[in-house]
Formats: structure tokens, C-alpha cells, sequence
């Protein structure tokens, strides 16, 4: 008898992957200048407009170097709908718009917060690890790139860098695989896994990363939180 209401459960739920449940989030929609224009679906933002355009949204990309100065890189889980089993830098993911604390712009407070909550969510980093103030903001990254013709990205991407030690627990439905990359391994690294980076990490490991990362103590010489780099 258990058996057979529990086939007649399942039949009568639809199954659906955690990556698909979360397109229901909704991003913060930005025109060209990152002013705020309203909120979409994580799905419709990221899903290729049959004129090949995607809706520009937030997002935030987090460097980690833990006290050795050393980066922390993941791999993309195979669940992923965009970029699947790519490698990328520590986290990246998107404030958002219902959200309200989220949205709030004063010292990117909204983007530091929700970096928190996807370190937390996609590799177990205590939030206490991860508060706001921990965070060095950057500069801001406006890049598109159509994916694989179907699921891609239109952000504009708020860089943040995260450094200290950190206790981890992927998640792996986010996450494949993580290690900590040296700076002088940085160039054989990122050849040995050139196919498969994400885009916004090729451009951002190709235009700023080695900058950055020769810089970690001095990083505020860097900021520029006036100019949006366009790619
Ligand atoms: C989106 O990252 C943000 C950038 C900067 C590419 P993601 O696809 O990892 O987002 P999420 O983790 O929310 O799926
Ligand atoms: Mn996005």
C-alpha cells in the first residue's frame, strides 16, 4: 500500500531540478549607467531573445585569496543552466530584487550582501566569514555573452575581492570542484583549462586579474567606481 501512494506522489509532482526552481528569482534590470529600470526573472534575463539579445542585469563576481594570496576557483556543477562544468572564479551571482536589502546601492551595501549570501549558499562559507565590510569593491565589468545560443549573460558585474582564510563546504549542485590556484601557477593554469572558463573570467583574467593580484595589499589604488569598463 506505502508503495503505491508513494508512485502515486510521484507521479503527481513534477520533479524539478534546483536550477530550474531558482529562475523564479528575480535580477535587478539596469539600463547602460546601472541605474535601476525594475526586476525580470532570473529565467527571462538569461534566456537568448529570439534576436539573440538578453535583458542587462546585476551581478557581482567574487575574487577570494586566502592569507597565502592564493585563489580560490570553482568549477561550475553540471546542474548549472548557464555555463555548465566551466571553471570560474569563486562565486558569482546576482543581487536581487525582492530582495529589498539586496537593492540598497549606498556603499554596495545590496551586492555585498547577497555575495555573502552566495558564498555562503554555493560553498558553505560561514556568513560570519563573509560580511559586507569584508568585501573590496573594485570596479564594475559591463560584458554579454550568448552562452551556448540558449542560456547566456548580459551584466553589468560588480567586482569584489574577499581576502582572508575561509572554512568551505560546496554545495554541489552549484559546484563541481574547488582549489586554491598560486600566482605563479596563474598562466600554466589558465592554459591547461582554456576551453572550458567561463567568459567573464577569460576577459577579466586576460584585462585585470594579474593587476589585481600583484596589488592585494594596496588594491584601494585600484578602485574606480566611476567608470563602467564595457567589453
Ligand atoms: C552570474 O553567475 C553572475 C555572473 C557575474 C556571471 P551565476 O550564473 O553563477 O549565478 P547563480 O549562481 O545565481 O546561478
Ligand atoms: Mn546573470
Amino acid at each position: 500500500v506505502a508503495v503505491g501512494i508513494i508512485r502515486h506522489l510521484l507521479q503527481r509532482v513534477s520533479v524539478r531540478s534546483l536550477q530550474e526552481a531558482a529562475l523564479t528569482e528575480r535580477c535587478i534590470v539596469v539600463n547602460n549607467h546601472d541605474k535601476v529600470i525594475g526586476g525580470a526573472s532570473k529565467g527571462d534575463c538569461h534566456r537568448v531573445q529570439p534576436d539573440g539579445g538578453l535583458i542587462l542585469h546585476r551581478a557581482f563576481s567574487v575574487f577570494l585569496f586566502n592569507s597565502k594570496n592564493e585563489l580560490l576557483i570553482q568549477k561550475r556543477s553540471p546542474q548549472k543552466l548557464t555555463f555548465p562544468n566551466c571553471v570560474t572564479n569563486t562565486c558569482c551571482s546576482h543581487p536581487l530584487h525582492e530582495i529589498a536589502a539586496e537593492v540598497v546601492e549606498a556603499d554596495v551595501l545590496g551586492v555585498r550582501r547577497a555575495a555573502g549570501r552566495r558564498l555562503n549558499y554555493e560553498l558553505g562559507i560561514p556568513l560570519e566569514q563573509a560580511t559586507p565590510e569584508k568585501f573590496q569593491y573594485l570596479t564594475r565589468i559591463h560584458y554579454c555573452d550568448p552562452g551556448d545560443g540558449k542560456w547566456g549573460e548580459h551584466e553589468i558585474d560588480y567586482i569584489l575581492v574577499l581576502h582572508g582564510d575561509v572554512t568551505l563546504i560546496p554545495n554541489p549542485d552549484e559546484v563541481s570542484e574547488v582549489q586554491y590556484v598560486a600566482r605563479d601557477r596563474l598562466d600554466t593554469f589558465l592554459e591547461s583549462q582554456s576551453t572550458q572558463l567561463t567568459p567573464w573570467f577569460r576577459l577579466i583574467a586576460q584585462h585585470y586579474l594579474r593587476l589585481w593580484w600583484d596589488n592585494l595589499h594596496q588594491l584601494h589604488k585600484f578602485q574606480d567606481h566611476t567608470t563602467i569598463h564595457r567589453f
